[in-house]
């Protein structure tokens, strides 16, 4: 199956972290496309440093459920310590779609409920993957035009592997 995790993070050296998780994630499966880092204002608790953030499609035989409990252990093998929801975070790894399928589990909400908002998951997602779409069958392209408005800047990442 194929599953899209958005990576984001703005604590301690971003473009390190970038690196770290992605060579982590690769354990999940065949990563197939990875989308250029893009620096972000932040959303949700605006005062606080911007983002790196950036998308990696990988191709996976984990079920969603998995896929889950293997970023969240990512994230704490690198050593993030949870705060208030939405500040700051060494490395967040949210799974966004996976494939056409809709899941909501105690543990698990796919797709991400709050992605259509949020154009640092919708740029990076619709450079991998133009054709991209909800399970509802809305294009992903169509949600990025709604929110261009918030402010993303592509970015240059020593070691990061742009490109499908
Ligand atoms: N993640 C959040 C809250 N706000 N803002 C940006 N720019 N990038 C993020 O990854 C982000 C955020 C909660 O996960
Ligand atoms: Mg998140
Ligand atoms: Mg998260």
């Amino acid at each position: 199956m194929r599953a899209v995790v958005a990576l984001g993070t703005n604590l301690g050296d971003r473009a390190v972290n970038l690196v770290d998780a992605l060579e982590r994630i690769r354990a999940l499966g065949r990563v197939v496309a990875t989308s250029g880092v893009y620096e972000t204002a932040p959303q949700g608790m605006v005062d606080q440093e911007p983002f790196y953030n950036t998308v990696v499609v990988v191709e996976t035989e984990l079920d969603p459920v998995k896929v889950v409990d293997r970023l969240l252990g990512i994230e704490r093998e690198m050593g993030r310590v949870r705060g208030p929801r939405w500040g700051p975070r060494l490395i967040d790894l949210d799974l966004i779609l996976y494939g056409d399928r809709s899941i909501c589990t105690a543990s698990v909400e796919v797709p991400h409920p709050r992605y259509r908002q949020r154009r640092f998951v919708l740029e990076p997602l619709v450079e991998v993957w133009p054709d991209a779409r909800d399970p509802d069958g809305t294009p992903v392209a169509d949600m990025l035009e709604a929110v261009s408005g918030q402010a993303v800047t592509p970015i240059d990442v020593p070691g990061w592997p742009t490109g499908r």
